[in-house]
Parts: C-alpha cells; structure tokens; sequence
C-alpha cells in the first residue's frame, strides 16, 4: 500500500500529470540528458510539448549548469519518447528519491525503455574528449541504493545487452566500458583515478548508477551512454571545469544525436 509522499506513489501522480500536460496516454522510451547533452536532444525531433519539472509532482528542478529542467514529448518515427532536459544529482543534496524521480516517473508514463547519457571523464588511455563509451556495467561508488526498504534485486544484466548490440551496430567503432558513479561534486583526486583504473573503469561520472537500479527494478530496460568529456584528474595536466564538460558536449551533437535518435527510434 503505497501513501501520498512515497517515492511510487508520487512518480504515479507525475506520470499523470505529464499524461495531461502532454496530451499523450501512453510514452514508450524515456532519454534522460546528462551535462553538455543538450545540443545533441535537439537533433533528436521537435518537441510537441515542453513541460518545466517545477509543474510536476516530486520534482526537484535540477541546479546544474547545462540541466534545463525541462521534458520534452517527442514523437521519433511513431514511438513517443520522453527527453528530460537534465537531472537532479545526489550533490544537490535532495536525496536518492529524488535522484531517480524521473526515470520512476516515466516507467509510470509507460516507458519500457530508459536510455541515460552523462558526460564523463575518461580514465582508459587512448581515450579521447569526444569519444562516446557505451555503459557495459558500472560500480557504484555513491554507498546508496534506491532500493533501500525495497528487495533484492539482479543487476547481472544491468545494462541491455540487446541495446548495446543495437548501439554498437548503429555506431561502429564505439567502444564499451565501466563507468564508475561517485557522489560529487568535488571531481576526482588523481590517486582517485589511480584506484578507479585499478577496480577496472574506463569512465567516472557523478551520476547514472541510482537512475539505472531504480529503473531496472521497475522492470524497464536500460541503456547508458557516456561522453568522453574531459580527461579525468592527473591524465591531461590540466585542472578540470565544467565549462569544458558543456562545451566538449556541443562539440560532439552532430555525431551523438543523430546516434540518440536512431536508439530511439529502433529500441
Ligand atoms: C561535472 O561536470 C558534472 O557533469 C556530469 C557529472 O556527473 C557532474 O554532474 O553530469 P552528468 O552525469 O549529469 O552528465
């Protein structure tokens, strides 16, 4: 039995609302846009309608630079997809539910198919700022789970090998790698990277991991995409800013939404 202020009850109210703002019954993927993403979500389709998080039930209107806080309903070759214009990560300080708030919101509208995108630094060499890296699995450094009060849940496949299959298809030659979640917002030590190569990931972000938990244990199937937006701490010489995160983002539009589309479009 669910009560108003619980974390389900309150994604079935968003849901509801989006169905009334949107006009749409029924969405069938969500695309959640990570920091810099944005350019690329403009390549995706036209929104029919533009809803501000701050309208709906539950949502913490995200604060970092370069998160609108805004969804779009967009129609991609006849599927409905939902693109949420930035995220609330756990540095905002708002806590896990409201981290994965959207991606429980648009299970509720419908979606079966949650497709996460982040920017983040890359930790293999030979990596590039640029580069796209399918999530293949992740470790969850942020010591939360979604979960919690909730049941066990497997995560063996986590991330969809069907949508990575599909993703790889669509852009031969992107590779596949580890993402490493961890709570922010300071970036990382270098010897922080050091560890983080020796654990075995290829990429480290500070968000993602508690959107993909929650998602998958609602049943939807899951996809992540990270950029390659910086080069993490101690590889470049160079301090790390997040202006260069937006920027490296628009740089890349023109390869990773034409990328995005086709996901949605054929997931
Ligand atoms: C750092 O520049 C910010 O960009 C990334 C990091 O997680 C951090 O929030 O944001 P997204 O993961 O939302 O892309």
């Amino acid at each position: 039995m669910s009560s108003p202020g619980d974390p389900a009850a309150l994604a079935d109210a968003a849901a509801a609302a989006l169905r009334t703002a949107t006009g749409v019954e029924r969405h069938d993927v969500v695309l959640v846009l990570g920091s810099g993403w944005r350019p690329a979500a403009d390549l995706v389709g036209a929104a029919d309608v533009e809803v501000a998080m701050a309208d709906l039930p539950g949502f913490v209107p995200p604060t970092a630079a370069g998160h609108a806080g805004t969804i779009r309903s967009v129609d991609v070759d006849g599927r409905r997809a939902l693109v949420m214009l930035g995220r609330t990560h756990l540095y905002e300080g708002h806590g896990v539910d409201a981290v994965v708030h959207g991606v429980r919101t648009a299970v509720a509208a419908g979606c079966r198919t949650v497709l996460l995108t982040n920017a983040a630094g890359g930790i293999r060499e030979g990596m590039a700022v640029g580069d796209a890296v399918i999530v293949s699995d992740h470790v969850n450094m942020t010591a939360r789970s979604p979960l919690v009060g909730a049941r066990f849940v497997d995560l063996t496949t986590l991330y969809s090998p069907r949508l990575r299959a599909l993703a790889r298809a669509v852009a031969p030659g992107v590779t596949e790698g580890v993402y490493a979640g961890l709570p922010g917002p300071h970036f990382e030590t270098p010897a922080e990277i050091r560890m983080l190569r020796t654990i075995g990931a290829d990429v480290v972000g500070m968000s993602t991991v508690l959107e993909a938990i929650a998602a998958t244990a609602e049943g939807a199937e899951v996809f992540a995409l990270s950029l390659v937006t910086n080069l993490a701490a101690g590889m470049s010489g160079q301090p790390l800013d997040h202006e260069e995160v937006l920027a490296a983002g628009a740089a890349a539009a023109l390869r990773t939404g034409p990328l995005l589309r086709e996901l949605i479009a054929r997931s």
